[in-house]
């Protein structure tokens, strides 16, 4: 073991990553083939997801964005990169070590894709396919001879790593040339001279390889990698040939396994079916919206958010990809008669159309996490009431099917506003971003009580028997969206010139409406803005107020919007959690 040291550490992390690389590839092929959510990377990912504390969540969403989900994608193979080549390391000095680190990393993503909401034992394949595989690489990129051979010539004098050989040593090394050779590369197997013929590392010497990977992984890895350290030079040199023709196959198994599990995984057939949808005609048209709706202020929030703009926030690492013709709504709990949907079932309902601003809890005073969309969909409380409701079921808990839950009151959804099973948004098939083929819309309610998106069941229930996925979490069981208005322009920090100076914005109070909205700047006394026409009180509504006198200095704008309960917003600064921020968003500018 101790003449194995001198393998070069450099090149034994190659190694792992490479194995490591072997091992995903494989597991996303595996998981294309059984079950794409069953990628272990993924599962792994999302089980962090969902046990990080609301304090990371948050910082998280507040430093990186939207961006929060690549930034913890890229955390997660990043720190299994450092994992992989470290179990090359240890590989280097005893393959038994590496493997059973690598089995270790195996049985971390088995048991997180077990543990996955919904999972079965196909959710098993695809870690342990990626496991073998990456065993395998490992024993093929390090050999397993490697380290018995060393054992068994003694104790060496440790000698600096080179790629000259000494001639006790060039012996040596060609009787492991032809045993490493012997179906490996071909390439110049001198005749075996003293030593046993070995059997193959893979059938032989690396049984815990072997047994686990079958000939299904193995098949793939077809294409004979060399062993990187030839047996006999291993212990003092590396065939840097060897290394590198070994790393480059061992990196194309992991590009083309890994490239066929993408294409299996169904992304582009969801993507088909998403494009193919004829969307259906509504029964109850919103109609143009009212002139004056939209100001059309540079710089102002549009009416209508485009899609690719609108904000998202999910829990999910990967979009759930669920297509159409396998989808259905299952509807149960404390009802008559339970029911099991189709898409089809879903769209040969009459379909409403309905304006509304959907908002996040988490979205902080002045915050992005608000668009406004003309949805498209049935009408949740008309299904619901077909199915019995219980009068005691107080809770419609839906899940996504990525396992999401959100529990929404039902009293609000069956109250007549237009709560929907939306399957359009804004004249197009749900993005899948946003929930395709099918999500819930609820005006008044934050997105984490009222919209779940992907979604494929109800439960009729209470919430004094269940709580969705945020309310251990820290967050309020039920969410109404509160109050809130924000200035868009000008922007915080903004350097204007003097003079007549526009400010406009937006505010919201979804299924109450915006009765008023008020500026004031440096403290003084509170103007009344200008409002943009509101079609309903579902949708926030634009606001300006057109003639501030911009005097040179620093100056601070304040907003703040009443509702039509008459219900002014509140300064008092409260934090996002449990149930929403409040305050007034503020704007500092500089006039100059
Ligand atoms: N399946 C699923 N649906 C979900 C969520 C989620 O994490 N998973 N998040 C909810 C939250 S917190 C919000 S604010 C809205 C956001 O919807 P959007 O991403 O379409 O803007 O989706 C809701 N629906
Ligand atoms: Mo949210």
């Amino acid at each position: 073991m101790e003449s194995n040291r001198r393998v070069p550490a450099w090149a034994a992390a190659l190694t792992g990553l490479v194995a490591g690389a072997v091992a995903i590839g494989m597991s996303l092929l595996a998981a294309g083939i059984v079950k794409p959510a069953a990628f272990p990377v993924l599962a792994v990912g999302d089980t962090a997801v969902d046990l990080s504390p609301p304090w990371l969540k948050d910082w998280a969403i507040r430093t990186f964005g939207e961006a929060d989900k690549t930034v913890l994608i890229a955390g997660v193979l990043a720190v299994l990169a450092a994992l992989a080549a470290g179990t090359g390391v240890l590989a280097s000095r005893d393959t038994r070590h590496g493997q059973a680190a690598l089995a270790v990393l195996g049985a971390i993503g088995l048991a997180a894709a077990l543990t996955r909401p919904g999972a079965g034992p196909a959710d098993a394949v695809p870690a342990l396919a990626g496991t073998a595989a990456g065993m395998v690489a490992l024993a093929r990129l390090i050999h397993p001879r490697f380290v018995r051979r060393s054992r068994a010539s003694g104790p060496d004098a440790p000698r600096p790593w080179s790629g000259g050989r000494t001639d006790a040593e060039t012996a040596d090394a060609e009787t492991a040339d032809a045993e490493t050779a012997d179906a490996e590369t071909g390439t110049a197997p001198s005749p075996a001279s003293g030593a046993p013929q070995a059997p193959r590392a893979d059938t032989g010497q690396a049984p815990r390889a072997d047994t686990a990977t079958g000939p299904r992984a193995e098949e793939p890895y077809g294409t004979p990698v060399p062993a990187v350290m030839r047996a006999g030079e291993d212990l003092h040199t590396l065939d840097r040939r060897a290394l590198l023709t070994g790393l480059l196959g061992g990196a194309a198994v992991a590009g083309a396994t890994g490239l066929a599990g993408r294409l299996l995984s169904g992304g582009t057939e969801v993507d088909t079916a998403r494009a193919g949808l004829a969307l259906p005609r509504p029964s109850v048209s919103a109609g143009p919206v009212p002139a004056g709706t939209d100001l059309k202020i540079r710089g102002l929030s549009p009416f209508f958010t485009p899609n690719a703009d609108f904000y998202r926030v999910d829990t999910a690492l990967i979009v759930p990809r669920v297509d159409p013709r396998d989808w259905t709504l299952k509807i149960h709990g404390m009802v008559d008669r339970p029911v099991e949907l189709t898409f089809d079932d879903l769209v040969r309902r009459p379909l409403v159309e309905a304006d509304v601003t959907l908002c996040c809890v988490s979205n902080e005073v002045g915050g992005p996490y608000i668009g406004n969309a003309r949805w498209l969909g049935a009408r949740l409380a008309d299904i619901l009431r077909e199915t019995g409701v219980h009068k005691d079921a107080d809770m419609i808990l839906s899940v996504s099917s990525d396992g999401w839950t959100c529990g929404t009151p039902a009293d609000v959804v069956m109250d007549g506003r237009d709560a929907l099973l939306a399957v359009a948004m804004n004249g197009e098939a749900l993005p899948v971003d946003h929930g395709f083929p099918a999500r819930q819309v609820v005006p008044g309610l934050y997105g984490y009580v009222s919209a779940t998106k992907w979604v494929t069941e109800i439960k009729l229930t209470r919430f004094d028997r269940d709580e969705a996925y945020w309310t251990p979490r820290g967050w309020a069981a039920r969410g109404p969206v509160k109050t809130q208005s924000r200035i868009d322009l000008p922007g915080p920090g903004a350097g204007l010139p003097p003079g007549r100076t526009v400010i406009a914005g937006v505010a919201w109070a979804q299924h109450k409406g915006v009765d008023a909205v008020e500026v004031r700047i440096d403290g003084g006394p509170w103007r009344q803005a200008r409002l943009a026409e509101a079609p309903t009180a579902d949708t926030w509504r634009q606001w300006a107020l057109d003639d501030w006198d911009a005097t040179p200095g620093r100056h601070t704008i304040e907003v703040r919007a009443t509702d039509a309960t008459g219900y002014t917003q509140t300064a008092d600064r409260t934090p996002i959690a449990p149930d929403g921020a409040t305050g007034l968003h503020t704007v500092e500018v500089t006039v100059a």
